[in-house]
Parts: structure tokens; sequence; C-alpha cells
């Protein structure tokens, strides 16, 4: 083969390998480009890559930063060992779709890379069955709130450093760079002008950094603390693992707070630790969409981290089964590992429960909106059919629902427990469409409009209080729970202009006054689980079952409300009350804790520390002291559990997933 056309020839005359002296011209052309192209590629870069603009410095610190990174990594950068073979100890299997460790290993160190490695794998497990969504556009501020924030958030708390999300960098966050590059929407600020609504604030702020270092010492990953016997607790409604509930339901109030530092703390743990395959014991569908699927979507509206809505996206997923039922209206537990679902036996034969298979909407809608996904949605319009399809007795909907005949159960309507937060999601599922879903208006409308002619009432003094409707017969008693309803009054007032606004309006405020009276006829200054109006007593409990209080949120959360729309300074008094009275009952030297009987003078403790304290109780307590741009009712609406979802065309981060979902759903 002959070389003499384009590349040079070599000779073996004066020693070994010497060039032939002279070149073609071709050839030294050629050979002046290559030394070019070789001159460029090595210094390139030093002009052309950011990273090494800076000179020998900046890279060096480019080099450092590397190696730290790489030393944060740790075992994840070590590629663990080939699996062992099936039986020896620390084997991976795969089984349904999910890989399991087949045995513990007994170092925790290990066991711990390990559960992060079979995080990863089970996540690109899901991932493949997933449309790829894209990359979220992670907004600067321009919102209302926003806005305030910024010119606020300089000031800093003394005791609690109140960290700028802007101004730190993402990993600090524990946000994965990769993910996050662009700064986090900042929306803690809201600092009131009045310098005593600042310093209670800031005592609410102090109440949560108790409640948390509490819950963090003593109960860290159980879904909650036992603040008096400082050990973990579970109630049956999440099951018997330990899923920290609390830490999920408690994220978006250290958000808003600006508690980076225990925020952080608990997003770790959510990548790390919130594993849905895990859960081998029944859920509530319920309260796993309004606590952990709520939380989640909240934090991931409020950050822009993928991680949330991914989290978020995968629990729902697992709570689909519940909903294979002959009408759609979902049984209210779920085996997630089996994918067996049922109904609580006590639930009038077996029915579905109106407040919970009516609480699902404001989240599944959104999930659909996000993912591109619409299984979500289609889910709660079906029950949304079925029972605006079915005849309703006296207009009135029941507290509960067969799911397998579509037949109303037991004659028992009631705005407190069992049918709530049902009402609740009609006219926040209006609000959230940012007006356009008119189901939700009419619905709402018709509903209240049932419940004002017929279960609203005066006691003799005056209190205006909602009954209960049992087989046609009124029961003078509200629940706790039912002390939310002044707040949706003063909403659907607000939201629907309409010629019973002023009405409505006017319910509210006695709704949230007779609550009041609720607490401040006991002595501890806290209301009690259910009270009652007779010709002897009002706004009472009567029976020793109804004396105790859980930490509930209602009664604050209608406060919060008509502190928004009315401005009336007693709002805050009232809050302020429940405060102190919070501070000298229910703290212990952990924690909150609920107390057995509000009529003590010194009640015992019930010694849980419910999750809803941080993502309702302090939340609700913190914004009415806050000024009004912290979570506009114009751009968020709360769900039931009090984690704000955006109103969608209203508020700029609501971030709806562009294009159509392709793909497997993964169950
Ligand atoms: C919360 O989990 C929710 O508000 C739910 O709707 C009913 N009540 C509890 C707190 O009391």
């Amino acid at each position: 083969m002959a070389f003499g056309g384009v590349l040079p020839l070599y000779s073996k005359r004066n020693g070994p390998w010497t060039f032939r002296r002279i070149f073609r011209s071709r050839e030294k052309v050629l050979i002046f480009l290559v030394c070019l192209t070789f001159l460029f590629v090595c210094i390139g870069p030093i002009f052309f890559l950011p990273d090494l603009r800076g000179g020998l410095s900046t890279r060096v610190d480019h080099v450092y930063k590397v190696y730290k990174q790489m030393q944060k990594a740790g075992p994840e950068l070590i590629l663990p060992p080939p699996p062992p073979q099936s039986g020896e100890e620390g084997a991976i299997r795969k089984h349904e779709g999910v890989y399991h460790n087949v045995l513990d290993h007994n170092d925790i160190h290990l066991s711990d890379d390990k559960q992060r490695l079979m995080e990863k794998i089970n996540n690109d497990e899901e991932l493949r069955h997933m449309r790829v969504i894209e990359k979220p556009v992670v907004l600067t501020v321009s919102s209302t709130a926003a806005n305030k924030a910024n010119q606020i958030i300089q000031q800093v708390d003394e005791s609690i450093k109140v960290q700028q999300v802007n101004d730190v960098e993402p990993e600090r966050h524990g946000v994965p760079t990769k993910e996050v590059k662009a700064p986090l929407p900042v929306v803690q600020g809201g600092e009131d002008a009045d310098p005593v609504a600042r310093q209670r604030r800031d005592k609410v702020k102090e109440m949560v950094l108790h409640a948390w270092r509490g819950y963090k010492t003593y109960a860290w990953g159980k879904n909650e603390l036992r603040p008096v016997s400082k050990r973990g607790h579970t109630a049956g409604i999440f099951g018997r693992q330990d899923m920290g509930a609390t830490i999920v339901d408690a994220l978006d109030t250290l958000y808003i707070m600006g508690c980076m530092e225990e925020f952080n703390e608990g997003r770790s743990w959510i990548q790390y630790h919130l594993d849905f395959n895990q859960l081998r014991s029944e859920m509530s569908v319920f309260e796993t969409n309004i606590r952990f699927v709520g939380g989640l979507l909240s934090v991931y509206s409020l950050t822009g981290d993928p991680l949330f809505r991914d989290r978020a996206l995968h629990i729902a997923r697992k709570l689909l089964p519940a909903f294979d039922t002959p009408t759609g209206i979902p049984y209210a537990l779920i085996n997630v590992a089996t994918g067996v679902a049922k109904n609580y036996a006590w639930a009038s034969g077996g029915s579905s429960i109106l407040s919970e298979f009516g609480t699902l909407h404001l989240e599944f809608v959104y999930l659909s909106d996000i993912s591109g996904d619409p299984v979500f949605t289609e889910k709660v319009m079906r029950i949304r059919d079925v029972i605006r399809k079915t005849d309703r007795p006296d207009g009135l909907y029941p507290n509960y629902m067969n799911p397998k005949t579509g037949k109303w159960g037991q004659r028992h309507t009631s705005i407190g427990a069992l049918g709530d937060s049902f009402y609740e999601y009609l006219i926040k599922a209006y609000i959230q469409s940012g007006g356009k879903d008119e189901v939700a208006r009419e619905m709402y409308e018709e509903a209240i409009g049932v419940i004002t002619n017929r279960l609203v009432l005066k006691s003799n003094s005056g209190l205006t209080y909602i009954a209960e409707s049992k087989f046609n017969r009124l029961e003078h008693k509200m629940d706790h729970l039912a002390c939310f309803s002044g707040g949706m009054y003063a909403l659907g007032a607000k939201k629907i202009e309409s010629q019973v606004s002023s009405t409505h309006m006017d319910i509210a405020e006695g709704l949230a006054n007779t609550c009041h009276e609720s607490y401040a006829r006991t002595p501890t200054g806290l209301g009690p689980e259910s009270f009652r109006f007779s010709e002897g007593i009002e706004a009472r409990a009567l029976k020793s079952s109804e004396k105790y209080y859980i930490l509930r949120p209602e009664v604050i959360e209608t406060w919060f409300y008509m502190w928004r729309f009315t401005k009336d300074p007693k709002y805050r008094e009232w809050a302020w009350n429940a405060v102190l009275a919070l501070e000298k009952h229910c703290r212990s030297e952990a924690g909150y804790s609920g107390i057995q009987n509000v009529y003590m003078e010194n009640p015992q403790k019930d010694d849980v520390q419910q999750s809803f304290i941080f993502a309702e109780t302090f939340k609700y307590l913190y914004l009415i002291f806050s000024d009004d741009s912290l979570l506009s009712l114009d751009e968020w609406v709360f769900n039931t559990e009090a984690h704000p979802l955006p109103i969608d065309g209203k508020n700029q981060f609501y971030r709806k997933a562009h294009g159509t979902f392709i793909g497997t759903v993964l169950r």
C-alpha cells in the first residue's frame, strides 16, 4: 500500500525515523492545520468554559468542590459488590415489580447503603414506566407573596436564622443540584406591620421548633411523637409502620416559616426513607391523601423540587386499587402491598364515608395537572358524578354510601365528623379551578343552601350553630371538627358573590363566635371535641367522651379566615389566647400533647402530638399573625389538612405539565 499522497513519508536515512527534509506545500498546510487544532483543543477551554475562566484559583476551587462532593456522596459513589446469590445475606430480590432485601445485614451502615441502592433501583423501575416529565420551570419571585417576601426577608430573627432561599446554594438545602439549578421561589416573609403581631408570630415559630426538636429527638421517622413518654406513636390511620407522617405533614409549615435547616432534614428523610413500597399494612386512603399526597404536593408547588411531585405521584398511584369498585366510590382502607381494599366494618354496613371519598378532589386534580396523567382527575370526576346523580333524602347528603350499589347508607348528615370536608372540597374545587369548575360551584351552593335552611340554628342565647340530622331528627350537637365551617361559609361568601353572600358572612361570624364560646367556657381556654345546645347547656360538652382536646385546628382555622376577610382584631386576640392555653396545658418538655378533659384546671395529657398540629394548628396561628401577602387567598387554596395548593390561572407556581401522558402508569 503506498503512502505518498497526503501523509508525510518517513525514511531511516540518518538514524531511526527522521522526517524527510522537504515537504510538499500541501503537506505544510496540513501540518499547520493539525498544530492549530491541537493548540485550540488545549487552550480553548480556558476561554470558553465558565468554570475555568476565572483562572487558576477558580480551577483549584472547582477541583476542590468536586472533591468535596465526592466526599459527601460517600457510599453512593462506591459501587456495591455484585448481588449475592439468592438466599445469601443481603440479597436483593424482585417481587411484584419491587426490589426487596432478602435478609437484613447486621452492619447498619451497609444496610443504609443498601436501602439507598434499593430505592434507586425501584425508582428507576418506576421511571421506566413513567413519562419523562420536563424539568419544571422554577420561577423566581413575582407573585404577591413572593414579592413582598423578598422585601421583608432581610429582617432576620435573632434566635432563628431565616435563610433566604435565593441566596443559598441548592445543595445546602439538600436539594440535588442536578434537579434544581434555578433559585427556589421564596414564599417566606409576610411579616406584619404591627410589632405585637410580629412578636406573636415569632412565638408560634418557637413553638413549631420546640415540637419539631422533640419529634426529631425521640421519634424521628415514626408517624407521631408521644411528647410525655418521649417515644414514637402511630395511629391506625397510618398503618402499623413508620411512615414519617409528622415529617410530611410539617414540611410546608417549616418552609413558609423559613426554617430551612429543619425543612432540609425533612426533605432528606423523604428522599431516603419515605417508601410506600415497603408498606405492608392497611392505610386510610383519605388520610394518606390529605396528609401525604397533599403535603408533598404543597411543597412541590412551593419549591419546584421534583422529588416531592414524584413521591406524591408514587403514593397516589398506590391508592388507585381502592377505586376499583362497581361505582368508582373508593374503599376507605387499602393495603398497598396487596392492593386489597375494604371499608370499616362499623360504617353503616360496610359503606364508604362521605367526608373521605369526597375529600380527594383537590389533590387528585392537581396531580393530573402536574403529571399530565388524567387517571386521577378521572377518578374524582366519577365519584362526583355518582353522588350528584343519586337522589338525596330531603336534599341532604347522608354520610355513607355503599360503594357496590351506589346507595346511600344511614340517614345521618353532619357538617362535623363523617361529612365535614366533603362540603369544604366543593367550594375549594371551584376556587382551585380559578372559577371554571361550575359543577363544583353548583354543588356547593345547593348543598350549603339545604344545610343553611335545615341545620343552621340559633341557641336560646343567640349562639349560631349547625345541628346534625339523624333519621330526620335534629341532634343539637356540634363537633370541634364542624367549627371549620365558619371559614368555609366566609370563603364561599367571598368567592361566590351572590344574594346570599351577606347572610353567609353573618353565619360565618356567628359560627366563629360560637366556637370561641366553646373555648372560653372552659377553665383551660381550649375547646372540647363536641359541644351541645339544650335548655340546660350551651356550647359545652355533655358526655365525658366529648371533653378531650387533641390539638385540633378547626376553630383557629375559622378565625384565620375571619381575620383575613374582616380584619376584626378580636380574631387575633382569640388566636393569641389559644397560644397561651396551648403553652399552659399542652406543652411538655418534648413537644405538645392533647389533653383529656378541657374542663379540668389541671388536665391530664393524652401523650400524643398529632401530626396535624404542624400542618394546621401551627400554620393557621402563624398566618393569623402574618400579613395577607403570605399565602394570599387569591393565589392559594388550602386542602383540608391546611396544605396550600396553587389556584389554576392565578398562581404562577401551579406548574402545570405540558403535553400529554405517554407510557404506562405504574400501579
Ligand atoms: C385533619 O386531619 C383534617 O382537617 C381533617 O379534615 C379532619 N380533621 C383533622 C384535624 O382535626
